[in-house]
């Protein structure tokens, strides 16, 4: 069961995926009669808190869905998840996790979420703080 830990590899792809979230090739074939039926991936927004929060502190996304952290206050947060740190931070199995990095006021931080399950991600500046969230991905069709 040995975890890979490519941090870097994933990054990379993260920032890929943010950069080319707006021009994902689609269906050539698809019409304006049609707009209303292409589905778009959610994006949920967390914003980090003057005291020390993510607010919303717990959501649940549809598999697919799009999570932005922004920064709403004056010192930096991170969001990081990281592969061996229970209890406060937990992946599913086989997923490598994420580390944004400090995020200055305004500054934003996405993830794409494909795989079902509980994520739970921390801000490493304030930990002290509790500044912990969590994240559930639903399979696809079970979200209310
Ligand atoms: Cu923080």
């Amino acid at each position: 069961m040995a975890v890979v830990r490519s941090f870097s590899l994933w990054a990379v792809a993260v920032i890929l995926v943010a950069l080319g979230g707006c021009s994902e090739p689609d269906s050539p074939q698809v019409s304006p009669d049609t707009e209303a039926l292409t589905k778009e991936p959610a994006t949920i927004v967390i914003t980090m808190q003057d005291d020390m929060t993510f607010d919303p502190r717990r959501v649940q996304v549809p598999k697919g869905a799009v999570v932005e952290w922004v920064n709403r206050s004056d010192v930096p947060h991170t969001t990081t998840a990281r592969v061996g740190n229970e209890p406060l931070e937990r992946l599913p199995e086989g997923i490598a996790g994420w580390d944004s990095g400090l995020l200055q006021n305004g500054e934003r931080f996405r993830m794409k979420f494909d795989t079902p399950g509980e994520y739970q991600y921390v801000c490493t500046l304030h930990l002290a703080n509790n500044m912990v969230g969590r994240i559930e991905v639903l399979p696809a069709g079970e979200q209310d």
